[in-house]
C-alpha cells in the first residue's frame, strides 16, 4: 500500500475544515470523471475558487481564448464569482486558472491534456487546443454537481489538488443521430452536440436522407426538401437544414471539437428522393412520401446516368459545407437491389466522394463491393461484412447494434425504442471491447466507436435524452479509456454519481436500475 505523505500543513486544513463543516474536497481520486483519465495523482490539499480567479490563457489566439471563454460560460452562471478571460505572455499571479499549450508535453498527442492542480494555481497544458478544450471538461467534473446549475448555487467552489495525465485510446469517438425518421431543429442538435462535448466525444454522424425524410437542402435539387423533407414518420410536419443552418450546427461542434459526419443513405433508404424526383425512378414515375417504419423496399435507379449526376451533384453541395474529412453513403438494407447492381453502384459512389475530397464511409454492408483504400466501413449487425471489409485494408468504426443501438429499449418495459437486437441496459451498453468484439479484426483496423440514435419512436429532445442517457458516457469511456482500465463494477460508481450533473444539467435521463443514482 503506497503511504502518501500528508504535510503538517494539510493536517491543520483538515483539522479546521472539519471543525468549520464545509465539505472541502482534498481527494482527487474520489471524483467522478468520465472517461476516466489515465493518471490521477492527488496531493491531498484544495484550491479554491473566488471572485477573484479569472482565466488566464497563453498568448493571443482567438481558438484559446474561446476555450477559456467556453470555461468562463460553464462557471459563470452557477458559481456567480464572474470569471474573466485574459490573455498573458507568463504564468499568472497565484490564485487564477491557466490555460497554455506546450507542443512538447510527450505522450498526451493532440487531445491529450495535464491538469495541475495546486493550493496557488490550476493549469491546463496540452500540445493542441483540444486538449485544452478536454481539459476543461475534466476540471468541471471535478467541481461539484452544482456547477452545472443554470443558477446561483451557494459555494465553497474548491478544487482537491493532484495532478492529471490524460490522453484517449481511440481517435474515433462518436454518435449518430438520425433526424430522417423524425426531424430535430438545429438547437436539439446543438444540445446533442453540447452533451457529447462533456464526455470527449468527438464524432456526430447525422443521418440526413432515408425513406421519410430528406433534410438538407440542396440547391441544384430544391424538391428534395420541399416535397422529400415534408413529412416524417407518423405524417407529422417533418422539416429540414437550410445550407446556412447545417453550416452554423456544423461551426457549434467545430467550437466543440466535434466532426460532423453527413450521411446521404443509398443505393436503399431513398423513398424521400423517389417521391421527390420522378426522373429517378427506374419507371420514371415519383414514388409516394412514406411516413411508416419499414426498411429496404427502396433503391435508387443504379442503371440510370441521372441517377449518378444526382449524387455528385448532392455531394458536391454538401461536400463544400462540410469541413470533416467524411462522407456517409449509407448503403445498408438494400434488399430490392440486384447485388450485381449494388456491387458497381457502390464502386461509382466511392468514386464521386474522392472527387469531391472526401473520405467514403459506409455501413458494413458495402464490403460486398469493393471498397476504395481509406474507405470507412461501419459495422452494425453483420461480422462477416467487418471481416471482409478489413480484409480489405479498410478501416472499422463500431456500431454493434446489440451493443451501441441507442434505439434499443433498456428492457421490456422501455416504452420508446425498437429491441430487434436485444435489450440494451447500460450495464450492456459498457461492458464490451472494440478491440476483441469482432473475431478476426485486431484494434489496428478500429478507428473507434460510435453510438447510434435511429428516431423511429423518438420524437423529441426529452425522448432523445431518455435513450442517450445514461448509456452516451459509457460510449464516450469505451472509446477513451484503455478497456484495461474499464470494469462495469467500477464505472457504475463514477456512473452513479454523474446522476447529480445530469439533474443540474436538465437532462431527462432514464434511472437504471443497475446504478445507484
Ligand atoms: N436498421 C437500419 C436503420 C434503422 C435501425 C433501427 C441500420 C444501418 C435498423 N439500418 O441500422 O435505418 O431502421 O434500429
Amino acid at each position: 500500500m503506497k503511504t502518501r505523505f500528508i504535510s503538517a500543513a494539510a493536517i491543520i486544513f483538515l483539522i479546521v475544515a472539519q471543525f468549520s463543516c464545509i465539505q472541502v474536497p482534498t481527494d482527487l481520486t474520489r471524483e467522478s470523471i468520465i472517461p476516466r483519465p489515465v493518471l490521477v495523482q492527488p496531493t491531498a490539499l484544495s484550491f479554491k475558487l473566488t471572485d477573484k480567479t479569472d482565466i488566464y490563457v497563453s498568448g493571443q489566439s482567438d481558438e484559446i481564448k474561446s476555450i477559456g471563454n467556453y470555461l468562463a460560460d460553464k462557471l459563470n452562471p452557477s458559481t456567480g464569482l464572474r470569471f474573466e478571460v485574459k490573455t498573458t505572455s507568463k504564468a499568472p499571479h497565484n490564485g487564477n486558472i491557466y490555460l497554455i499549450l506546450d507542443p512538447d508535453i510527450p505522450g498526451i498527442g493532440e487531445e491529450g491534456y495535464e491538469i495541475s492542480i495546486t493550493k496557488k494555481m490550476v493549469q491546463i497544458s496540452a500540445v493542441k487546443p483540444a486538449g485544452l478544450f478536454y481539459g476543461v471538461q475534466t476540471l468541471l467534473q471535478i467541481l461539484p454537481a452544482k456547477v452545472e446549475s443554470p443558477t446561483i448555487q451557494e459555494g465553497p467552489w474548491s478544487l482537491a489538488t493532484g495532478t492529471i495525465k490524460d490522453y484517449p485510446d481511440y481517435g474515433y469517438r462518436g454518435a449518430m443521430l438520425d433526424v430522417a425518421r423524425h426531424f430535430f431543429k438545429a438547437e436539439d442538435v446543438k444540445r446533442l452536440i453540447d452533451q457529447m462535448a462533456r464526455y470527449k466525444m468527438n464524432r456526430l454522424h447525422l443521418h440526413l436522407a432515408d425513406d421519410q425524410g430528406w433534410r438538407i437542402e440542396i440547391k441544384s435539387w430544391p424538391n428534395l426538401t420541399t416535397t422529400g423533407g415534408s413529412t416524417q414518420v407518423g405524417g407529422a410536419a417533418g422539416g429540414f437544414y437550410t445550407q446556412a443552418e447545417y453550416t452554423d450546427i456544423v461551426k457549434y461542434a467545430q467550437a466543440r471539437y466535434i466532426t460532423i459526419i453527413p450521411e446521404i443513405d443509398m443505393p436503399g433508404h431513398t423513398n424521400a428522393a423517389l417521391a421527390s424526383y420522378a426522373e429517378l425512378n427506374c419507371n420514371g414515375k415519383a414514388t409516394k412520401l412514406y411516413t411508416g417504419t419499414d426498411v429496404g423496399f427502396s433503391t435508387l435507379c443504379t442503371s440510370k446516368e441521372i441517377t449518378y449526376q444526382f449524387i455528385s451533384d448532392v455531394f458536391r453541395e454538401i461536400a463544400v459545407i462540410t469541413p470533416g474529412p467524411y462522407i456517409h453513403i449509407g448503403g445498408d438494407e438494400s434488399h430490392v437491389t440486384k447485388k450485381e447492381d449494388y456491387i458497381p453502384f457502390i464502386s461509382r459512389v466511392q468514386e464521386i466522394v474522392t472527387s469531391v475530397g472526401k473520405i467514403p464511409m459506409g455501413w458494413d454492408d458495402i464490403a460486398l463491393s469493393t471498397l476504395k483504400p481509406g474507405t470507412v466501413c461501419q459495422h452494425w449487425a453483420t461480422v462477416e461484412n467487418a471481416v471482409k471489409a478489413t480484409g480489405q485494408g479498410a478501416k472499422l468504426v463500431l456500431s454493434p447494434a446489440s451493443k451501441a443501438y441507442l434505439d434499443m429499449k433498456y428492457d421490456s418495459a422501455t416504452t420508446l425504442g425498437l429491441h430487434w437486437a436485444g435489450y440494451v441496459e447500460v450495464d450492456k451498453g459498457y461492458s464490451w471491447d472494440p478491440a476483441s468484439y469482432v473475431h478476426g479484426v485486431t484494434k489496428a483496423g478500429i478507428l473507434g466507436i460510435e453510438a447510434a440514435l435511429w428516431t423511429e419512436t423518438i420524437t423529441n429532445k426529452e425522448e432523445i435524452d431518455y435513450m442517450v442517457f445514461p448509456r452516451l458516457p459509457g460510449y464516450a469511456e469505451i472509446g477513451w479509456t484503455l478497456s484495461s482500465m474499464r470494469s462495469w463494477d467500477e464505472y457504475k460508481v463514477r456512473l452513479g454519481k454523474q446522476g447529480e450533473r445530469f439533474k443540474a444539467m436538465g437532462i431527462n435521463f432514464y434511472r437504471s436500475p443497475k446504478v445507484a443514482w
